[in-house]
């Protein structure tokens, strides 16, 4: 069987397509492509024959290639990290590369000690272990999750990880919440749930019940495997398409009650001031959003020819139904393709084959979802929103690319 490298030497020794350009870009999609990696005969010194030296041992837990170098971009005061969309291929994000945000701090919990407390406006209370949380059926969903503040509008970034980084999209698995709360009982007059992480935050918020059994999860699982502690371990609250925020993690009390609670989160933080001077609470779903990643910022283009450009689309409000991609600053705009599988709430990945020619230009894409709600022009969104908002930012992003190939933040 011929190796992928053999093959893509063949390739290139064919002359067939339209050379090196075509590879560092659909090949590599990397920050910083070699131009060397477009001529591996000539340029660069035969590798040693990996034919006839035993790499690692057969190990009980993986770890990926010490030439794989990618990271997360935690924040200064070590709150955040933002995950490294400008590197990551398909539509799920590896669960070490998978954005953080916690307000204080990550707890170090023993699952056998942890419980899950539903109580209130419920006939029967109940105290879950883990095991016991286990043995309900359960399901595995894939659904992005977005961080309200993502791309917060006045913060900029260089690339596409430090302006947009904090989404992320995996496969979550756990406990339908609306079975739990059938198995307690849940009384006449409940409106609300209060969910409750075990945190120093002791993160809180407030759901309205007809989310609470539609389509939340209690998830223990990620990409098939327990959450990572980053991610609430053992086990978090997963809300489709809803604030970050909301999904709170280390998960340890849902009281079932007949009104929202009003806290922190929902008061104080969380809520967008509007120009009239008053601010809106309970803005739940995330907007339909799409992103570039490649060609994005800080990458460079090693000089013109054919490209694929390549990006994410998701919606909180389901799937996403189209993406259009623009080469030229936004005079035209064209379909891209959306590669299969489109899911709702979930990252969707599109395609656009594109020709540089070797001049400025800005890539933009836009996308619109089922319901027909379509990504907005920044102006538009300033107009709407007025100058203090900055939650829930999702205009159109559009990358520069200069004649030497260098691309930049046109929205920066
Ligand atoms: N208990 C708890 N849950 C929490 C938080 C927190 O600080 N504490 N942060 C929230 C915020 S603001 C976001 S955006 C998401 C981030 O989830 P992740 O770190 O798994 O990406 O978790 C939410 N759940
Ligand atoms: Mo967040």
């Amino acid at each position: 069987m011929k190796t992928r490298s053999s093959n893509r030497r063949d390739f290139l020794k064919s002359g067939a397509g339209v050379g090196g350009a075509l590879l560092v870009g659909a090949d590599s999609g990397n920050a910083a492509p070699n131009p060397q990696s477009a001529q591996p005969d000539a340029a660069q010194p035969a590798p040693d024959d990996p034919t006839k030296v035993p790499g690692v041992p057969a190990r009980p837990y993986g770890e990926r290639s010490r030439f794989e170098r990618i990271l997360r971009t935690p924040s200064p005061q070590g709150t955040s990290s933002g995950t490294p969309l400008q590197d990551l291929t398909g539509i799920i994000t590896p669960s070490s590369l998978h954005f953080e945000r916690h307000h204080a701090g990550v707890p170090d919990i023993d699952p056998r000690r942890h419980r899950l407390l539903i109580h209130g406006m419920v006939d029967r209370p109940l105290i879950l272990t883990m095991d016991e949380l286990k043995r309900f059926p359960s399901v595995s969903r894939i659904y992005f999750m977005e961080c309200s503040g993502n791309g917060y509008r006045r913060k900029g970034g260089r690339t596409v990880q430090e302006a947009h980084g904090l989404v992320s999209c995996a496969e979550w698995t756990g406990v339908a919440l609306s079975l739990l709360l059938s198995e307690a009982g849940v009384q006449q007059g409940a409106g609300w749930i209060v969910a409750e992480g075990s945190d120093a935050a002791k993160m809180t918020r407030s759901i309205p019940l007809t989310k609470a059994m539609n389509d939340v999860l209690v998830a223990y699982g990620q990409n098939g495997e327990a959450l990572r502690p980053e991610q609430g371990y053992p086990v978090r609250l997963f809300v489709p398409g809803w604030e970050g925020n909301i999904c709170v993690k280390w998960l340890r009390r849902i009281k079932v009650v007949d009104q929202p609670y009003m806290t922190r989160e929902e008061t104080s933080k969380y809520t967008d001031l509007m120009p009239d001077g008053k601010a809106r609470q309970f803005t739940f779903e995330m907007d339909p959003k799409s992103l570039i990643t490649f060609p994005s910022g800080g990458q460079k283009l090693p000089g013109p020819g054919f490209y694929e450009i390549s990006g994410l689309a998701w919606s909180g409000r389901g799937a996403i139904r189209r993406v259009e991609v623009s080469v030229d600053g936004g005079r035209i705009w064209q379909d891209a393709r959306l590669q299969s599988p489109v899911l709702p709430i979930a990252f969707t990945r599109f395609r656009f084959g594109w020709k540089w020619d070797g001049a400025e230009v800005v890539l933009q894409s836009r996308c619109t979802d089922e319901h027909g709600d379509v990504q907005p022009v920044l102006e538009d969104l300033v107009r709407a929103r007025g100058e203090n908002w900055g939650y829930h930012f999702n205009p159109i992003q559009g990358w520069k690319v200069s004649a030497d190939g260098s691309v930049q933040n046109a929205l920066a």
